[in-house]
């Protein structure tokens, strides 16, 4: 971990300018919670505690099927990703891991990939498969889709990709593989409904049956794009149907921003928990789709109330708790940096306030059915402003007490642009 890339003398020298301010706020904190009963120093070590990955997509510039715009310094292979996460894990001390893309993070060597990422301070969490682009000197097209093809051959392929990504994570260490697909239609009658989905389950099932013990295969699910009439694992109904029919290591991936409009999606993340088919998150925002905008930037509420029902189902257990916490965000118009230490803490903010949710109150409120008493143990929660626990929990660990300011005082991408090859402005899918 001592490889870590910004000076560990810049992060302290700063800190120590903010000290002062932070342990007055800190302390005003832990008098205002302790007159509610809470002690600040637990929900510190929670926040302590708390992780989630980032992706290596997500250090990059994104962009959409119109434009991308590069940044220049924004790295552009493996190796440089991975000293940008580093850079965030540094200054932020809540981003520990990579979640990795195949074949866009493709080396030959992964157990050489473990230990550099090893050196910078990272570890690697779910690997992601990709059938939903074709690769240069692949040997079938996935214009009829992937794993629901009608074409054996492209299934086949599609098949092997994943399981050859499950190979790659064990050498990464890993224990997760995501998959999202983009198949679907973009006509009504393009393609019979219920045996695309059987083509989907025969096909998962092989993937499956490759998954070594302990591991999970979270399926991903979205509503549209880029088949926009239908598309096989649309919404969370398919996708549990598909992780029951699967087996237990099969499990269900909320992308916040994969939903119908208005869909409640803390109720969804309920259900899944209820069966026991909760597997991970990929955190965003979004406005009016799968927008890909930064965690907590539109609607933190919503962040808010997915993390009161995620401690409500660590509470309740029943088959187990223990969801991957991943980000998946297009950073269009911002330094991925940045966007990624915003969206980290505000990720880690939901958590913190829902960790301050007074739940005997909500509790007695539910049941007797006290509807203002239970919004209010929720209201008075979100309104607590955290950020100095969040602030303290990183200095402990190492961190920056700002860590946006710390990173712009660093002069990171300045002296990366210097270094690095220019990154093209091929618009890609985020
Ligand atoms: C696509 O919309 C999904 O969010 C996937 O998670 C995808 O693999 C990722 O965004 C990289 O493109
Ligand atoms: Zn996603
Ligand atoms: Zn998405």
């Amino acid at each position: 971990a001592n490889g870590f890339p910004i000076d560990g003398q810049l992060i302290e020298r700063l800190n120590e300018g903010a000290l002062g301010a932070l342990e007055d706020d800190y302390a005003s904190l832990g008098r205002q919670l302790a007159r509610r009963g809470i002690d600040v120093e637990t929900i510190r070590s929670r926040v302590a505690a708390f992780s989630v990955a980032v992706p290596s997509w997500g250090t990059g510039r994104g962009g959409t099927r119109f434009a991308r715009f590069p940044l220049a310094g924004e790295p552009t292979g493996i190796l440089e990703k991975l000293e940008d996460c580093a850079v965030v894990q540094q200054l932020c001390r809540i981003t520990p891991r990579v979640s990795p893309h195949f074949p866009w993070d493709k080396v030959s060597d992964y157990a050489g990939l473990r230990e550099v990422a090893a050196s910078l301070g990272l570890g690697f969490d779910a690997v992601n498969s990709n059938t939903f682009q074709d690769q240069p000197g692949q040997k079938h097209s996935y214009a009829t889709g992937s794993l629901t093809s009608t074409d054996p051959a492209v299934r086949e392929q599609a098949v092997a990709h994943n399981i050859e990504c499950i190979d790659i994570g064990r050498a990464l260490g890993v224990r997760d593989l995501t998959v999202w697909i983009g198949d679907g239609t973009n006509f009504p009658g393009q393609q019979d409904l219920g045996r695309s989905f059987d083509r989907y389950l025969d096909s998962a099932a092989q993937i499956y049956a490759a998954l070594p013990d302990g591991w999970r295969m979270l399926i991903e699910h979205k509503m549209f794009e880029p088949a926009f009439y239908s598309t096989v694992i649309a919404d969370w109904g398919s996708s549990i149907l598909a992780a029951q029919h699967l087996g237990p290591k099969a499990r269900c991936l909320v992308d916040l921003g994969h939903h119908a409009p208005n869909v409640n999606i803390e109720q969804i993340v309920a259900r899944l928990h209820r069966f026991g088919k909760l597997g991970g998150f990929h955190f965003n925002d979004s406005s009016y789709g799968d927008d890909d905008l930064d965690s907590g930037s539109v609607n933190p509420h919503r962040l808010f109330l997915v993390f009161n029902e995620l401690l409500e189902a660590e509470r309740n257990p029943r088959d187990g708790f223990d969801p991957a916490y991943m980000i998946d965000q297009s950073h269009n118009v911002t330094d991925p940096i940045e966007s990624l230490l915003s969206s980290a803490e505000a990720i880690a903010t939901a958590f913190a306030k829902a960790l301050l949710v007074d739940r005997d109150m909500l509790k007695t409120a539910q049941e007797e059915n006290d509807v203002m008493a239970a919004f209010q143990a929720l209201r008075t929660a979100y309104r607590t402003d955290v950020s100095p626990i969040l602030a303290m929990a990183r200095v402990g660990a190492g961190g920056a007490a700002d860590p946006i300011a710390t990173y712009r005082a660093s002069g990171w991408r300045t002296a990366m642009a210097a270094r690095r090859r220019p990154a093209g402005s091929t618009a890609g899918i985020v």
